[in-house]
């Protein structure tokens, strides 16, 4: 797969703004609803940090009927050749790829779209620089995984499949890219040799949530609940952006769902 940038690089995000609904965001387990206004600043901070890395930030309207819709990296993939519309595991979510479309269908010359065959969502796909990692979940079944594996196939990526931990979101709550050849990750996910040809950073026990961290251009944007995390990353060398993710977090959502990314 040729790669003339790191995969890191990017100059172009789509955001949505949240929603007042996102108060009722699905979760796994009850820890009280977020709130809107906290929901909101985090998102608006999000948007800065990403605007100080050097990215154009093109920013949707919230939709209302779509509580989960802030969370704009599970309907589709987005890569400088093109982009891909998925079909987001979860049933109340499985709408927002027809919500995203039309941008999507401005924005890239080459759409692609995953059959109606399984579903894939896009928080279950780390692009590594040899490959693009799709990870099986609750929402990412066989079927949508193999379908999506073509749909690279015609970008010209290779496709790999791969487990997601049981019980975890997505294979992103628990990896991010840190550079060319180093992944963050959780000690749960590492053990299964996924990342066996990476140089594996691994998150301290208890710190679970900071695993989904965002490489973006020079900085890697940290959850600031995570001291140890962003202390142990900072001593590594990175330039660590400390982001809240405390209300967002309550309805099991890190830094890189609030984006899709790419270098136009
Ligand atoms: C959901 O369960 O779908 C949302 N509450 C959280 C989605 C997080 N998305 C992501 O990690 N890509």
């Amino acid at each position: 797969m040729a790669q003339s940038r790191p995969v890191f690089h990017f100059n172009s995000i789509i955001v949505r703004t949240p929603s007042r609904s996102v108060v009722n965001g699905l979760r796994a387990d009850d820890r009280g609803n977020p709130t809107y206004d906290g929901v909101k600043a985090e998102h608006d901070a999000y948007i800065a940090a990403m605007r100080a890395a050097g990215v154009e930030v093109t920013v949707l309207p919230a939709l209302e009927d779509f509580p989960d819709s802030v969370f704009v990296e599970d309907p589709a993939l987005v890569f400088g050749e093109g982009t891909i519309l998925l079909r987001p595991g979860a049933e109340s979510r499985l709408k927002e790829t027809a919500e995203i479309t039309p941008t999507l269908k401005a924005m890239f010359e080459t759409v692609l779209e995953l059959p109606a065959v399984g579903y894939a969502d896009g928080g279950d796909v780390l692009t590594a620089p040899k490959s693009v990692m799709i990870g099986l979940s609750a929402r990412t079944d066989r079927a949508g995984a193999d379908a999506l594996v073509e749909c690279l196939a015609k970008l010209g990526r290779k496709g790999e499949i791969v487990a997601t931990p049981e019980g975890v979101l997505h294979f992103k709550t628990d990896c991010s890219l840190l550079d060319e050849e180093s992944v963050l990750s959780t000690a749960r996910l590492a053990r299964s040799g996924v990342f066996n040809a990476f140089k594996q950073i691994i998150i301290p026990e208890g710190e679970e949530a900071a695993a989904n961290a965002l490489r973006v251009n020079d900085v890697v944007m940290v959850g600031s609940d995570y001291p140890r995390t962003i202390e142990m990353l900072d001593k590594l060398g990175y330039n660590v952006v400390p982001l809240k993710t405390t209300e967002i977090g309550k309805i099991d959502a890190g830094l890189s769902c609030m984006s899709l990314r790419w270098y136009r």
